[in-house]
């Protein structure tokens, strides 16, 4: 099985990025063929400051091998260095209903979030379509707010294949129920560029003020509580082990769930969950070129993947004459 997903380089990558995609694509190296890249044309839509852009990129790549994906095990690259996903797009573009893209939640979201509106933010789905398409993929892990872009390349690709004949792979998203939305400090969906993030690589200190921010209720600690409409619980419960989660379930249901304490429990987890990934990733940050020869390569093998399929595009839509 042909299995892909991308992550965009536009901030600090946090736990939702973690378990909502890249755990899930790590996990699925040992069976599959894997497709991994950065992002960096996406993050495009949202990081106008070259310097930030260039940096997020090199540190992804380095985070996402810090937490184990093994690039001699996959197809691992930066988007941009693979130039045919820009023709791709173009072509697809021609060919999407404007009112397929005026429908995406997240886009509409952004907006309602002060995020600038462009041209690419709003035609970022069919960026991702042209991602998706391009190298034939079969299966998409990513998180729940990613599945309305999936079925837009899904629409894309059954639109391309009617007009012009049987092209392209119709994608499955993979979408895991329990990690489907990790919820930010605020309650809402993590997201770099909502500042409501628990990064994965930052210092002691950041983490402890980040996890003390974790938006709680009032209830009295020895009232009931639901677990399941509690922030801290449903982060709490990616790291707790199985027995002591069962314990502070029960706290919470029948009162005696102290937040504070519950709290620092968390970032103890985090802290140690995190341990070895931080030890790779002091490691790789210390040679650069070492890990941009593993992208470049990446790119070359990605580049020969993508070849005969915009070759295959441009015969069937007339750009060969
Ligand atoms: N909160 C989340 N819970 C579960 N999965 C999540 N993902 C992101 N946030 C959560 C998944 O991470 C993958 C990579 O995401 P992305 O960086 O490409 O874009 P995104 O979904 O837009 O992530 P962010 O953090 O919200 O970035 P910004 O704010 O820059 O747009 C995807 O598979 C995504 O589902």
């Amino acid at each position: 099985m042909r299995v892909l997903s991308g992550i965009q380089p536009s901030g600090q990558l946090h736990i939702g990025n973690y378990f909502g995609m890249m755990q899930p694509m790590i996990s699925n190296m040992a069976e599959h063929e894997l497709y991994a890249f950065i992002v960096d044309l996406h993050a495009l839509t949202s990081v106008h400051d070259a310097q930030r852009l260039a940096t997020g990129t090199l540190e992804a790549a380095v985070d996402f091998m810090a937490l184990g994906l093994e690039p001699e095990r996959c197809i691992f690259w930066v988007q941009s260095d693979v130039p045919e996903v820009t023709e791709l797009t173009w072509v697809l573009s021609t060919l999407t209903p404007m009112g397929l893209l005026e429908r995406c939640h997240s886009y509409k979201d952004k907006i309602a979030k002060g995020i600038a509106s462009s041209h690419g933010l709003f035609a970022y789905p069919v960026l991702m379509a042209a991602d998706i398409l391009l190298y034939q993929a079969q299966r998409v892990p990513v998180g729940k707010d990613q599945k309305q872009h999936l079925e837009v390349a899904r629409d894309i690709a059954i639109k391309f294949n009617s007009l012009f004949g049987d092209t392209f792979v119709l994608p499955e998203p993979v979408i895991d129920a329990d990690l489907a939305v990790v919820p930010g400090l605020d309650g809402q969906k993590m997201s770099k560029s909502y500042g409501n993030t628990i990064p994965i690589f930052t210092g002691e200190k950041e983490l402890k003020k980040r996890v003390m921010a974790i938006v709680t209720d009032s209830t009295p600690v020895d009232e009931p509580k639901d677990p399941d409409r509690c922030n801290l619980y449903n982060i709490f419960k990616l790291f707790a082990p199985a027995d002591r989660l069962k314990e502070v379930r029960d706290l919470y249901l029948n009162g005696g769930a102290m937040y504070g304490k519950i709290k620092l429990e968390l970032l103890e987890l985090l802290w140690e969950y995190f341990r070895p990934a931080r030890q790779r990733r002091e490691q790789l940050l210390a040679d650069p070129g070492q890990v941009r020869d593993i992208l470049r390569q990446g790119a070359e093998k990605a580049r020969a993947k993508a070849a005969p399929t915009l070759e295959e595009v441009r015969r069937r839509v007339g750009l060969r004459y």
